[in-house]
Parts: C-alpha cells; sequence; structure tokens
C-alpha cells in the first residue's frame, strides 16, 4: 500500500499502560484517624527541624478522605495503572500481625474498587518509607529480623487485596532510604552511620524484598497469578572524561547506586566492584572484616531470581570524576565512592537540586539494566520533573517529553521491553524533608485550602493526549 500523508509516528505498544504514581506518607493524611499507628515518617516529621518548614504529612492531599477524587482525575485523564502504596502502620498498627486496623483494610480494599470500576489497574506497594514506629525502635532496617515482620505484612496483604492486585512492588527504592536514612541521615529514621548503616540496610532489605517474592511465589501465585516486581532508583552517570579513572569511576557509580540493591536480586550477591571496593577500604581503615555484610550460601540462592518484573525509578543524570583515596580515617560511603558528580551545564534545573534535564539518561539505564539483569519485563515506576506549582508547567511538559520520548526509543529501536510507565506523580504532594517547596504533580493540590482543591496542569493535559493516541504528541 502507499503511506499516506506523513510517516507515521513511532507508537507506544497497544496494551502499554500509562500511570501516575504516588506514596501513602507523601498523599493520604489521616495520621493518626481509625485506629492507624505512627509510622517512623509520622515521629519523623513531628521533630522539629527535620522537614523544611516544619510541614508535615498530618493532612497531605488529604487522600485518606479523597480517594475517589484521585480516582476520578486518573479516569479522566485517560490512564490505565495508578501506583500507589499501602501504609504498613493503617494495617497493623505496630507493625505486628497480632492487631489488623479493620478501617485501613476497608480504606485499601476502597480504593482498588473505585479503581478497578474506573478500569485502572492497581500497582501497589508494600512498603514507601513509612515503616511503623514500633518496628523503627526495634532497629529498623539494621535489623535481619525486620525481614520478618515484613513477610508476615506482605503476607496479609496478599491476603486481604491479592484477588484484585496482579502488580505488587514490595519495597520503594531501598537505595534511596538506606543512603538518606541511614548514611546522611536527612530522611527518616535520620540515623547518619556513616560508612555501615548503608550497607546493613540494603543486607536487610534485599533480605526483606526476597522474603515476600517467596511468600507469593509460594502460598500465592498459583491462584492469584500476579507479579512481584523488584524497585529501586537507577540514575545515569557519564564519565567525565575519556581516562580510565573516570570510566571507573562510572562503574562504581552504577554499582553502588542501582546495582548494590539490584545485582543481589538478579545475581544472588552483591556487586564484585562493591565487595571488591568496602572490603579493601575497610582494612585500611582496621577493621578485621568488611563493612559490607556478606550473604551466606544459603542466602544467596534464597535471594537470588527473586523479581518477576524490574519496577525502575529514574530521574536524572551526573558526570562523574575519578578521586583518589587520601585518608582511611572515618569510614564513608563517600570515600568507598571516591568520586566527585555534577550536573552538565547544560542541562536544565528542576527545584530539586539533584534533579536535572537528561532525556538520553533514561535510555542509557533501560539498556544498562535490560542488559545486566535480563528482567523480562521492565516498568518505570517514577519519572518526573519538580517546579514551584505553577499551572502552565511547560518545565514538567519539557521533561516528560524527553523522557517519554527516549522511553518510547528503548522500546522500538532498542527492543527493551517496557509494559508500563507511572509519572511522578499523580499530585502535588509531601516531598519528604523538602515538605511542600517541591511540586512534583501533573495536578495541582492547594493545600491552602481545607478542601485540597485539586486542578489539571498543562502536563496532566498533555499527558492525556499521550495517553491516547500512544505517541509523543506536541
Ligand atoms: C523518590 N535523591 O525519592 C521517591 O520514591 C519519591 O517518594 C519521591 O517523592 C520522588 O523520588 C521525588 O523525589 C527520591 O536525592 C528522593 O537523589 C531523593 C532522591 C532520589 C529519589
Amino acid at each position: 500500500g502507499v503511506i499516506v500523508g506523513c510517516l507515521s509516528a513511532k507508537q507506544f505498544p497497544e496494551n502499554f499502560l500509562f500511570g501516575a504514581a504516588g506514596a501513602s506518607y507523601q498523599i493520604e493524611g489521616g495520621w493518626d484517624a481509625d485506629g492507624k499507628g505512627l509510622s517512623m515518617w509520622d515521629v519523623f516529621a513531628h521533630t522539629p527541624g527535620k522537614i523544611k518548614n516544619n510541614d508535615t504529612g498530618d493532612v497531605a492531599c488529604d487522600s485518606y478522605n479523597k480517594y475517589k477524587e484521585d480516582v476520578a482525575i486518573l479516569k479522566q485523564l485517560g490512564l490505565k495503572v495508578y501506583r500507589f502504596s499501602i501504609s504498613w502502620p493503617r494495617i497493623l498498627p505496630k507493625g505486628i500481625p497480632t492487631e489488623i486496623n479493620q478501617a485501613g483494610v476497608d480504606y485499601y480494599r476502597n480504593l482498588i474498587k473505585e479503581l478497578k470500576d474506573a478500569g485502572i489497574e492497581p500497582l501497589v506497594t508494600l512498603y514507601h518509607w513509612d515503616l511503623p514506629q514500633h518496628l523503627a525502635e526495634l532497629g529498623g532496617w539494621l535489623n535481619p529480623r525486620i525481614a520478618d515482620y515484613f513477610g508476615d505484612y506482605a503476607r496479609i496483604c496478599f491476603e486481604l487485596f491479592g484477588d484484585q492486585v496482579k502488580y505488587w512492588l514490595p519495597l520503594n527504592e531501598p537505595g534511596t532510604t538506606c543512603v538518606h536514612g541511614y548514611e546522611t541521615g536527612d530522611l527518616a529514621p535520620g540515623l547518619p552511620l556513616s560508612g555501615e548503616g548503608i550497607y546493613q540496610c540494603a543486607y536487610v532489605h534485599v533480605l526483606a524484598h526476597a522474603k515476600a517474592w517467596h511468600i507469593y511465589n509460594d502460598e500465592f501465585r498459583s491462584k492469584q497469578g500476579g507479579k512481584v516486581g523488584f524497585n529501586n532508583v537507577c540514575f545515569w552517570f557519564y564519565p567525565k572524561s575519556n581516562n580510565s579513572e573516570d570510566i571507573e569511576a562510572q562503574t562504581r557509580a552504577m554499582e553502588f547506586g542501582c546495582g548494590l540493591y539490584a545485582n543481589p536480586i538478579y545475581n544472588g550477591d552483591w556487586p564484585q566492584v562493591v565487595i571488591d571496593r568496602v572490603a579493601y577500604r575497610s582494612k585500611k581503615e582496621g577493621y578485621s572484616f568488611s563493612r559490607l555484610p556478606t550473604f551466606t550460601e544459603e542466602e544467596k540462592q534464597y535471594i537470588n531470581g527473586t523479581s518477576d518484573y524490574y519496577g525502575l525509578n529514574m530521574y536524572t543524570s551526573y558526570l562523574v570524576e575519578a578521586l583518589a583515596d587520601e585518608s582511611f580515617d572515618s569510614p564513608s560511603l563517600e570515600q568507598d565512592l571516591a568520586y566527585n558528580s555534577t550536573a552538565d551545564p547544560s542541562w536544565a534545573h528542576s527545584a530539586s537540586e539533584w534533579l536535572n534535564l537528561d532525556p538520553p539518561g533514561i535510555r542509557n539505564v533501560l539498556n544498562y539494566v535490560n542488559e545486566k539483569y535480563n528482567p523480562g519485563e521492565i516498568v518505570v515506576t517514577e519519572n518526573g520533573w519538580s517546579d514551584n506549582g505553577e499551572l502552565d508547567d511547560q518545565g514538567r511538559v519539557t521533561y516528560l517529553k524527553g523522557y517519554l520520548s527516549n522511553v518510547l526509543d528503548a522500546i522500538v529501536e532498542d527492543s527493551i521491553n517496557v509494559i508500563a510507565y507511572t509519572t511522578w506523580s499523580l499530585m502535588d504532594n509531601f516531598e519528604w524533608n523538602q515538605g511542600y517547596t517541591q511540586k512534583f504533580g501533573i495536578v495541582q493540590v492547594d493545600f491552602d485550602s481545607p478542601n485540597r482543591t485539586r486542578t489539571l496542569k498543562s502536563s496532566a493535559e498533555w499527558y492525556k493526549r499521550v495517553a491516547a493516541a500512544k505517541e509523543i504528541v506536541d
């Protein structure tokens, strides 16, 4: 036949799912409503000085009460998947299975029903940082037994919601928790355990993820037929020069960031670069053992291959320049990494100091993850841009257009099996220690109004047209 008119634009696959994402503590509010227990984020945010303007998630977007409006907006935008998280202490107030909070169960069952009735697939994160405070006091992500507690919680969620949920993500971004919660301490639980906390935290997260996957695999998969994916943030790093030191720094950046968590899940152990580097520095620092915990052979077997799809959070890129080892007098991730990272001056800046515009970075990461971990299916579970909340958010449109074009190229040109994309975020929300100062939503929320009025931004209107056309539109 004859191709009429312009060459047809590249299309996303027919069954590709466009959607949006959010997380319990960032949107729900209802921090002490109807029997919910305390999470470590309630405690952290209620501690003066931890959050910009001492903002809290006490009310946030009030999605605990307004979830029907959220679902109506998703439907109006023609989105087909919603990634949300379950608040562990809303289901289990103390994090332990002795008491199940029925009001919490009802909330999520109602939300899921509302979504399904609107033809929207729920993609459910079991844990997006709001650890029950009781478990934080038991040692949180430094205590390997948290993996067992998490397993009990996961089982309860599979039992309660698994008839309706086909896409699960046990954990959100262990990388961010372990660095910011247990290395620098600027996110909950706020423990600056430089050079040590991060590795113990990574170890416990890997065990917890694997436990949830095995429980699903052994007890639920045959009757529920869903998928349990692994989630982590992977940014892209370019070597600042072609010299071998900078290329090695690029490898360290990828392996200590993405690989520290993904390699155990997909390949059964820490990345070799990380094992060697932390052992080397630990020895020089005078330790008789490595600061990086060792997996037993049994654990290696247990963790290996425990993911049905890769849930990729990807936002930005950096240039890295190697640094030489100088001292061995205080352990730190920074010295284990031994590089300087900067943004290319040509990249546009968001309202978040760590987030700059480099659209090809996501295609690079998709290729990297696909080659290194061979994950089968990939869902881009977070990708988005922050600004000051303006309704005509052209910066966000530019960002999403660039990144989605690269996702499409990864699918069409590189044959990578990306099946869905959930932009961060559906709504402006509580941006952790930045409070309400950085806005990621395609929908604006008026935090000055008790109604928490929602208003579509330009990016939402644009995204709606993309989801309908299944191609990148102007
Ligand atoms: C992710 N960094 O966090 C989280 O999963 C979301 O809850 C969060 O709102 C979103 O990204 C936007 O920040 C990150 O400093 C927080 O590199 C900080 C960083 C990365 C991811």
